[in-house]
């Protein structure tokens, strides 16, 4: 057979690279970046080229798996579905709606079958107990945005390519391509910006691979960018730094922060945050004084006690200093589809609201329709009205990637049943007692659909599957509504397309009104994600508005430049005050919940660092729990070693490549020690994902080499309060000679 080419956007990161790939007879022949691609341009990174080793991965599931007698056999589709029937409705029936819990993992972000369909998923079911990754993850920045913005993804991003200063806090996009932050090749775009005379600084308690491209690097004590922030916003209004600029008719609040952050002067924070207070104020100044500069912190900022918080004063410090929503610094994407900032009444809207109700067992409250997942284990094995006893997990591996797996592992083997849409037999699904495998990446079409939200610039592609879906395969959102069916009482014979039909039919009716003949004649033939990404598209700020626009955006136009590399739409451009969502039309700079929130760091200030404590890392060849199976990216130095700096190793009495065993009270794990200079004295590094140990699982090659799990050394009571957001970093540990 002929060798063909595709162009296949690549969902194993934000950064959602252009892909050109080559088939020979049903086989993955090549894989590179796609050079027209309008977006990427050509660039990807090791993990892509895996895609191939996805697709041959003998150990991923083709077929559903039943545990029978404690083992998992392989099954019919039907046979899988007619044993939810028997099990998953009973638990209902007899328990409630809270019993069944879901469960949502990073993948579905990348999957739009999974992303447009979770909902209906979780709707029908309509159990308060929804949990997912972002509490794992950017959930700070997410109430943070959403208090002040108005919506939850209305993420102020760096205008990278116009930007003078980029200031880094807390993110390693060198190695991890950015997150919300979409901005593929980020080391071509910030050697651009170091070209044409810009500087690039970087705040982080190790000196990164992308501290290590910087013109400047800063350690900070894990868990204290609070104390750091507060302070420059202080040195603002102390050194009559700020100006708003154009969005000042639009800020609301700037006197009550100038008030909040009163007690927090360099000096006061400085032990505390580890930065001299002479950085603190040279950093404000630097800033302010830079016409074109933007502050950008990610993971490292948020996984800790004070995230919201943190995330809360970095888009303070751009609005003061006259950066947000401006050329060169901070602006707003306007995506083609299903934003909610170009969505409804410009410029005014409903903003966010947290705890609408509370988990059962610690109290915490709803943020966003989701419980913190650090509360799941708990939820489970506490007894009383209301407790999970069946579990829907949707690709996602919480007992690796999960602070306190070991306890949730054992929550987990206590339900009365479980089921699971993944594509392995791992750590998490070998719980299940159905499995429901999705096809494979390049089995599945493919459209973005938060990630142009989060974009260095503004764009639309589609890829269509490279691969024909086996026979029999549904498609994962079809699988989702069959479990919508049998929840419902509809039964396992249900039929998903009839089904989506019917709820197509009804949410039309509900978001736009009576549909019309327009609508309802330009979806003929689509179903599933498609029909709702034409809607988006045809009604989007793009959109061709189903005629009344003519040259606008539509499905088909998409589809045809895609092959070329996409539709390019421009740089970003200022959005405010179009795009608030907030009740006042303004951009909220002191949402009270956070002003209120930030008293409790008043108290820890002069709060003491322990001895020694813990921070993750990633790596360019791995991507969180799930790609350690591959090949191609397993080979060549073991990854999972702890980084200690000497002063800290002599101190233990641990040499390069001693084995160590990590304690945090009862919990304990052992790794390689590896010497690094360039870790923060008193912190050591551990990356997640790792513990491919565990009886049941069916992953070959991670188990040669399996690494330890570093969320079993973290606790599942450490949280931010405000948005539920577990602390992963920071974390107290002891480290002795194994
Ligand atoms: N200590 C510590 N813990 C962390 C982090 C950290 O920095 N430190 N990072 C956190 C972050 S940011 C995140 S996002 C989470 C991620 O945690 P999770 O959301 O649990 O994601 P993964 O660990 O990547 O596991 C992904 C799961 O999805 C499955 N999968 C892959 N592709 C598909 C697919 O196409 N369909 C289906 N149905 N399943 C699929 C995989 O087999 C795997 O079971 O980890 C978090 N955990
Ligand atoms: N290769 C690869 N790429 C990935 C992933 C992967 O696993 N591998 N995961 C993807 C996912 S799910 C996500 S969410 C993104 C995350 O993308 P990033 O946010 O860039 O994540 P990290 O690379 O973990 O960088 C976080 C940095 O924060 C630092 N840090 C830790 N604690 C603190 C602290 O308290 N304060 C400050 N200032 N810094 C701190 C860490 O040392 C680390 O350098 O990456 C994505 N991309
Ligand atoms: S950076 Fe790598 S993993 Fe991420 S989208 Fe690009 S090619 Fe894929
Ligand atoms: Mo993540």
């Amino acid at each position: 057979m002929s060798e063909t080419t595709h162009h296949r956007i690549c969902p194993l990161c934000e950064a959602c690279c252009g892909l050109e790939i080559k088939v020979r007879d049903q086989k993955v022949i090549s894989i590179r970046g796609h050079d027209a691609d309008v977006l990427s341009g050509g660039y990807i990174c090791p993990k892509a080229v895996a895609l191939k080793d996805l697709q041959e991965d003998p150990d991923r599931l083709r077929t559903p798996r039943i545990k029978r007698n404690g083992v998992h056999v392989e099954a019919s589709w039907e046979e899988a579905f007619a044993e939810i029937e028997k099990r998953l409705p009973a638990v209902l029936a007899t328990q409630g709606r809270n019993a069944v819990g879901v469960v949502v993992g990073n993948p579905s972000a990348h999957k739009i079958g999974l992303l447009t369909y979770l909902g209906k998923l979780a709707r029908t079911l309509g159990s308060k107990n929804v949990f997912s990754a972002s509490t794992l993850d950017q959930m700070p920045k997410q109430l943070a945005s959403g208090l002040m913005f108005g919506h939850w993804l209305s993420t102020a991003l760096p205008d990278i390519t116009r930007t003078d200063l980029l200031l880094v806090i807390g993110a390693n996009p060198m190695v991890s391509n950015g997150s919300m932050w979409t901005v593929p090749d980020f080391r071509g775009k910030a050697k651009a910006l170091q070209a044409r005379g810009g500087q690039l600084i970087v705040i982080d308690p190790r000196r990164t691979e992308t501290a290590a491209i910087a013109d400047a690097h800063h350690f900070i004590r894990p868990g204290a960018d609070v104390f750091l922030l507060a302070a420059m916003v202080h040195t603002l209004f102390a050194e009559s730094l700020v100006t708003l600029g154009r969005v000042a008719p639009w800020v609301n609040g700037v006197q009550d922060v100038q008030q909040a952050v009163t007690p927090f002067t360099p000096e006061a924070v400085s032990a505390r945050c580890g930065v001299a207070a002479a950085t603190i104020r040279a950093l404000a100044r630097q800033i302010a004084a830079t016409p074109r500069a933007a502050v950008y912190a990610r993971i490292g900022t948020c996984t800790q006690t004070y995230g919201t918080l943190a995330s809360w004063l970095v888009d303070v410090l751009n609005t003061l200093t006259d950066h947000l929503d401006l050329e060169g610094g901070m602006l707003f994407a306007k995506a083609a589809a299903f934003a909610s900032n170009t969505v409804g009444k410009p410029g005014i809207g409903k903003g966010v609201s947290t705890g609408r109700h509370h988990a059962r067992v610690s109290g915490a409250p709803e943020v966003y329709g989701e419980l913190p997942i650090t509360c799941l284990a708990e939820e489970i094995d506490t007894p009383g009205e209301g407790q999970i006893r069946a579990l829907i997990t949707v690709a996602t591996n919480p007992v690796l990637s999960s602070p306190n797996g070991p306890r949730l592992a054992q929550a987990l083997e206590s339900l009365d049943f479980m089921v699971s849409l993944d594509i392995y037999l791992n750590e998490t699904t070998r719980h299940a007692d159905v499995i429901l495998p999705g096809p494979s990446p390049l089995e599945d079409l493919h459209y973005d659909v938060a990630f142009p939200q989060l974009s260095w610039r503004n764009h639309v592609r589609y890829s269509p599957a490279v691969l024909p879906r086996p026979e029999g395969q549904p498609e994962e959102w079809q699988t989702l509504l069959k479990l919508a069916a049998i929840i419902q009482g509809l039964g396992a014979q249900a039929d998903a397309n009839t089904l989506d039909d019917t709820l197509f039919t009804e949410d039309a009716q509900r978001l736009l009104g009576p549909p019309t003949q327009a609508v309802m004649a330009a979806t003929q033939g689509l179903r599933g994600p498609l029909r709702a990404l034409e809607v988006a598209l045809r009604s989007g700020p793009y959109g061709d508005q189903f005629g009344l626009n003519p040259g606008g955006l539509t499905l088909q136009k998409v589809m045809d430049a895609s092959p070329g590399g996409g539709i390019d739409l421009g740089e970003l451009q200022p959005r405010i005050p179009e795009m608030l969502r907030t009740p006042s039309g303004k951009v909220e700079l002191a949402p009270p919940l956070l002003l209120q929130d930030l008293e409790r760091t008043k108290q820890d200030i002069r709060g003491l660092t322990p001895d020694l404590v813990i921070i993750g890392r990633r790596d360019v060849c791995s991507n969180n729990s799930w790609m350690h199976n591959l090949p191609t990216l397993a080979k060549g130095p073991f990854r999972c070693t702890v980084l200690v700096h000497p002063d800290d190793a002599a101190r233990h009495g641990l040499s390069d490549g001693a084995l160590a065993t990590l304690h945090n009270g009862p919990r304990r794990v052992q790794a390689q020690v590896q010497l690094c200079t360039d870790m923060m004295p008193g912190v050591v590094s551990l990356p997640h994902g790792w513990g491919h140990n565990l009886p049941g699982a069916q992953l070959h090659v991670a188990a040669e080499r399996p690494g330890a799990n570093l969320n079993a050394l973290l606790d599942d009571q450490l949280r931010d309060p405000l948005s539920g957001n577990a602390v992963l970093s920071g974390v107290a540990i002891r480290l002795e000679r194994a």
